[in-house]
């Protein structure tokens, strides 16, 4: 027989070491468990704040998640456990076993602790901090709803048989538990018990072990055994715990991580308040107050138990991991010698550790952070949708996400951007040869007449900045003041563009980029036809055809969204009529049907064809105040999807097994009027080289927040 202590300190010192403090919660990824039905403040009741250590450790978050260790055993081997205990009663296993009065078989099965002496509570004061009930009165553990298997290995006196251990963790195997707490152990270990401990470990068993009580610099044997030969393993399941007090600074008598640093963490242990044994005589009533490691193990033992409760299918080590990696550091930067690990945080052990990834029903996976969906204003019917999927931990634990929020709306040109770039380019005509530049944007465009013939060549332009004429008063409008310019061809920008023109019929071609970064390139060809072309009435036809690389209608879905080429067929009509004298109306309208490739090992699955559209009317008078004036009053419906759908096939929770589901979710593209703007303003050319510009920009948006945006502007060009 070994005479070994129980670790429970023998008299409370409110520890005087410095240190410690700083620290504070680690960076976790800020993405949030499911949605909760109740708030942590709920569940810090009384109750709750009577036992400090779990305020500590941050427990009532994961009880608003819905977690308190609901069908998990923890085998507790000590002095024995009340197991009529009022607070204790509906929380004890079937299955526990007194091996101090009954045989290695387990003749006596009340693990109850049988007579008077200093450690007859220690059992019931663990397991009260493990899973002590939740029921208004007293305290309540860790796990409140867990289950305490009672293995009593020692007596009232503070005796431990390490055979009754041997048997006791035999039993803790095949009771079924999941966790073993371990708050006892000395300077030497039987061999055969050193070799039950690799037995749980092998049998999917975290196992918990005090640090003890001495003030050392390493932790006792039974808690550093990973340190040695042949133990190695154990550092993966072994969790040696330290004990904190109330200010979470190492108690004095606790001893440190030392050797065991990297398998050890801090927990509070000092001045702890949970049940004692009924009938023991050293207190008055149910409870009463203990200081030790012997404390501080359970609080660990209990956090393994919600741990396990919330994520059955996990192991044992990447359960200990999670406990690991979540802690709050404390003490020196980093792992120390003094705290390890750091101090227990179960608040921090819910929220999701490491890159998160979206898995695809291929098996492969990307990382989050490089999937996002870079939205063109044509795509809002997007956001009508309510999507969640599933996204993963580095420990495969599952996180619901929100669609909407890896919806990134790319950055739109403004009307006044687009000003400013339209009025810093000059133009110089050379016997017919007419220059374009933008220097600013090392943009030019060339014009000149070859056998009766218009020609055109730009570069870094606008596709249908190309397509427009000088002398046109629509296209002078539409680049003027983008009212009815074609915005299909306007998304082919900083594009080297070819045009040729002759009677009524136009021809072009471009290749550039849907993007301001130019990353993502666009082929367009463009014929127009003008059969109308009277002083009253003109009529314009486009047919034209885009091909996009690796984005839709200048949308680009990154990483696991990714989609293939896209090719788009447009037609649009432009009709100028004279309605008086010097007022004209125009109107333009542009529809196109999109075909979009789906590309292998994408959560896009399928998209429909898309048809999208857009349209302008346009009311234009001349020479009101003076020469070359012009008021104009403008609504358009800027280009939007009006019709298509995308079929997603994501990752919607796990299986039993750990696999990961997977269904097709059909969300609606279509936005059909979701936006409109309005313009009104006037320009005046006051000399030569000098215009003024008034506008007033309404921008009407439709969509889940309905809102307006309201824009006046005054501009006064003057060229030198
Ligand atoms: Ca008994
Ligand atoms: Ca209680
Ligand atoms: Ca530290």
């Amino acid at each position: 027989m070994n005479k070994l202590l129980w670790l429970v300190a023998s008299s409370l010192t409110l520890a005087g070491c410095g240190g410690g403090g700083g620290g504070g919660s680690s960076g976790s990824n800020a993405v949030s468990e499911s949605p909760v039905i109740s708030v942590a403040s709920d569940f810090e009741t009384t109750e709750y704040n009577a036992q400090y250590g779990l305020g500590k450790i941050k427990a009532s978050d994961i009880y608003a998640d819905g977690y308190s260790g609901s069908g998990v055993i923890v085998g507790v081997i000590d002095s024995g456990v009340d197991i009529d205990h009022p607070d204790l009663v509906n929380n004890i296993a079937s299955g526990g076993c007194d091996y101090v009065d009954g045989s290695s078989s387990c003749s006596d099965t009340d693990a109850s602790p049988s007579s008077q002496g200093t450690f007859m509570s220690h059992g019931t004061h663990v397991a009260g901090i493990i899973a002590g009930m939740k029921n208004n009165t007293g305290m309540h553990g860790v796990a409140y709803n867990a289950k305490i298997l009672p293995l009593r290995a020692g007596n009232s006196a503070g005796s431990i048989t390490y055979t009754a251990v041997d048997s006791s963790i035999d039993r803790a195997i095949s009771k079924g538990a999941k966790v073993i707490n371990a708050s006892f152990g000395g300077s030497s270990i039987p061999n055969t018990t050193a070799q039950k401990w690799l037995l749980a470990h092998n049998n999917d068993i975290v196992t918990v072990h005090a640090a003890g009580n001495n003030g050392g610099s390493n932790p006792i044997l039974g808690a550093q055994l990973p340190y040695h030969n042949g133990y190695t393993a154990l550092s993966s399941t072994l969790i040696a715990v330290v004990a904190t007090n109330s200010s979470n600074t190492i108690a004095s008598y606790s001893n440190r991580c030392g050797i065991a640093k990297n398998w050890c963490m801090a927990a509070p242990g000092d001045n702890i308040y949970s049940t004692v044994a009924v009938n023991d005589s050293n207190y008055s009533g149910n409870y009463g107050t203990m200081s030790g490691t012997s404390m501080a193990d359970p609080h660990v033992s209990g956090a393994i138990a919600v741990l396990r409760s919330k994520w059955p299918s996990k192991s044992a080590s990447q359960v200990v991991s999670i406990l690991y990696d979540t802690a709050t550091d404390i003490g020196a930067t980093g792992i120390d010698v003094i705290y390890g690990r750091g101090l227990l945080n179960l608040d921090n052990a819910l929220y999701a550790q490491g890159t998160l990834s979206i898995s695809l029903a291929s098996g492969n996976s990307y990382s989050l952070d490089g999937s996002v969906l870079h939205m063109a204003s044509n795509l809002s019917g997007l956001l009508n949708n309510s999507l969640s999927m599933t996204i993963f931990d580095k420990y495969q634990r599952d996180y619901s996400y929100d669609l909407n929020q890896i919806i990134l709306p790319q950055s739109e040109l403004t009307l006044s951007d687009e000003l400013s770039y339209k009025n810093s380019a000059s133009t110089a005509d050379m016997n017919g040869l007419i220059l374009e530049v933008n220097a600013a944007d090392d943009a030019f465009k060339i014009q000149t007449k070859l056998n009766n013939m218009n020609v055109r060549l730009g570069q870094n332009t606008n596709f249908d900045q190309l397509l427009s004429s000088a002398d046109d008063n629509i296209q002078g409008l539409s680049e003027q003041y983008s009212l009815s310019k074609n915005e299909y061809l306007s998304s082919v920008k900083f594009a080297k563009s070819i045009g040729v023109s002759k009677s009524g019929v136009a021809l072009g071609v471009s290749s550039g980029y849907t993007d301001r970064s130019q990353e993502h390139s666009v082929k367009g060809v463009n014929l127009s036809i003008s059969p109308v072309n009277h002083k009253n009435l003109s009529l314009t036809m486009q047919l034209s055809h885009l091909e996009e690389e690796d984005t839709f209608l200048s949308n680009y879905f990154s990483g696991a969204y990714k989609t293939g080429q896209a090719k788009t067929n447009i037609i649009s009509l432009v009709a100028k009529s004279k309605l008086a004298n010097k007022v004209d109306f125009i109107y333009q309208h542009a529809q196109g049907v999109t075909q979009v490739d789906s590309v292998q090992n994408s959560v896009v699955e399928n998209i429909s064809s898309l048809k999208s559209q857009s349209y302008s009317a346009t009311l234009v008078k001349k020479d009101s105040y003076i020469k070359d004036d012009m008021i104009f009053a403008s609504i358009k419906q800027p280009l939007q999807i009006t019709q298509g759908n995308m079929t997603f096939n994501m990752a919607q929770g796990l299986n039993s097994d750990d696999s990961v589901i997977f269904e097709d979710k059909q969300v609606s593209l279509s936005s059909k009027a979701l936006k409109n703007e309005m313009t009104l303003g006037y320009s005046a050319k006051y000399t030569q080289n000098g215009q003024l510009v008034m506008l007033v920009n309404r921008v009407n948006k439709f969509d889940a927040i309905s809102q307006s945006e309201n824009q006046f502007m005054i501009k006064i060009n003057q060229k030198f």
